[in-house]
């Protein structure tokens, strides 16, 4: 059977159709297979083990750089965002002071995973919106994932005109920040129309903000969304760890986010002050970037599960220090916080405790 057939602008205008119900704010498409502009900082990442011992991203680098080694069906690959955060206004201290005395524990977990876990409403959107695409199209293979499959989705996100790079590394988009979930589908389904392989979108093809529904002329070798950065170097200044000391390149090594989510045992000893009150995950160089406080001017709606848990109120960070198994499946099942597990969990609640009130700008 051959794979179904549809031009960018009729995918534009379903994706149109069916992204809005779901929450999705954006949603573009990159026709497979796609040499990648970074593939080769990808593999110098992993080479100086940027990557901080996550196993699985050095799993199998040339899949996750060419989605058609795994997926040969593969004839594009879809790309989608979805809010979990309408900014950082510059009066949130949560980023910097996390769970001080007199707030909220809830206040030291980075805005990503307050609420419901990501993983699953996402993908469950990304299905639906494919399940979609069948019924108006005709049936055609398709795999998605959010996160946990083999690709570069901040690439490819960039390569569909979603965003641009930020000196962060996190993918900006001009009006919605970067508080945005990605999502992808590799999908036996030939657009036609758009970018050549290896060119990118300059918008995505459907989308919030700028436009509707409208597609960017297909271009010859247009550069993806070019970094909107200017001079600005807020974020690798205000890095507690400086984990973003290169622009636009992330050492996970040094990062706050892996130390609280990723790593088991112990943390790097002698440098626990510098989690400061962060409970899980660091919001820090998102907080300060000048195109969050613009998204956060503009506001605009949020999936109201990304929130905070309200359950989360029932426990202290004193009840997190002692949790145990049964009451930390009972609790954190659904939520990002599951991936700590509860040793990760007290492991943190104690830093946290330790460090209440000292800034995180002791020598590092
Ligand atoms: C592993 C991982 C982590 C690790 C490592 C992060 C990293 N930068 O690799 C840790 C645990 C530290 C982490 C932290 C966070 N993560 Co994370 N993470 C991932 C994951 C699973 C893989 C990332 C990966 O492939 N890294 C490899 C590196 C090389 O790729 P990259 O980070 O995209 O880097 C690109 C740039 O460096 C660019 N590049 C290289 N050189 C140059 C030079 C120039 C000039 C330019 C312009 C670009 C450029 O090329 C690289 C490849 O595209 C992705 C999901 C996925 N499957 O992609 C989520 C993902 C990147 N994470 C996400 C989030 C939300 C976070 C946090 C905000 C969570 C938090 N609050 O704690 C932080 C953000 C930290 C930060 N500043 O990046 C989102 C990002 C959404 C966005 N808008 O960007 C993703 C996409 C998950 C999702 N599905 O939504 N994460
Ligand atoms: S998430 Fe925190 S520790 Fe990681 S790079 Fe950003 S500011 Fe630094
Ligand atoms: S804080 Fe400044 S340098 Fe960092 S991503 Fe935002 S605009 Fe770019």
């Amino acid at each position: 059977m051959p794979d179904p057939r549809v031009t960018a602008e009729r995918l534009a205008d379903l994706l149109g159709e069916l992204c809005p119900s779901r929450g999705i704010a954006l949603a573009g498409a990159v026709t497979l297979p796609c040499p990648l502009p970074h593939a080769a900082a990808f593999h110098g990442w992993l080479a100086a083990e940027r990557h901080a011992g996550l196993a699985y991203l050095a799993r199998d680098p040339a899949a996750r750089v060419d989605p058609t080694v795994q997926r040969p069906w593969a004839r594009a690959l879809l790309v989608f965002a979805q809010r979990y955060a309408a900014g950082w206004s510059a009066d949130d201290r949560s980023p910097w002071d996390g769970a001080a005395p007199g707030r909220p524990w809830t206040d030291g977990v980075a805005r990503y995973a307050r609420g419901r876990d990501y993983h699953d409403l996402l993908l469950d959107d990304v299905k639906g919106v494919i399940d979609g695409l069948r019924e108006r199209l005709g049936p055609f293979r398709a795999h998605a994932a959010v996160d946990t499959g083999p690709y570069l989705e901040r690439e490819y996100a960039w390569l569909a005109g979603l965003g641009f790079f930020g000196r962060n590394s996190c993918l900006i988009h001009e009006r919605l920040g970067s508080g945005l979930f990605l999502g992808v589908a590799a999908v036996g389904l030939a657009v036609d129309g758009l970018p050549a392989a290896g060119a990118s979108a300059a918008d995505p093809l459907w989308g919030a903000t700028p436009r509707t529904t409208a597609v960017s002329a297909p271009r010859a070798a247009a550069p993806g969304p070019a970094s909107r950065c200017g001079s600005c170097r807020l974020c690798q200044d205000a890095c507690p760890t400086g984990a973003l000391d290169t622009p636009f390149v992330l050492d996970a090594n040094r990062c706050l986010s892996t130390w609280t989510i990723e790593w088991h045992g112990r943390l790097p000893t002698g440098k626990e002050a510098r989690q400061g009150g962060r409970l899980f995950g660091c919001d820090i160089c998102q907080a300060v970037c000048p195109w969050n406080r613009r998204a956060a001017r503009a506001g605009g709606a949020v999936r109201p599960e990304y929130g905070v848990d309200p359950a989360h109120a029932e426990v202290s960070l004193a009840d997190l220090l002692e949790i145990d198994p049964e009451e930390f499946r009972r609790r954190f099942r659904r939520s990002p916080l599951w991936r700590a597990q509860p040793d990760g969990l007290r492991r943190n609640a104690a830093t946290v405790a330790a460090n209440g009130g000292r800034s995180s700008e002791a020598p590092w």
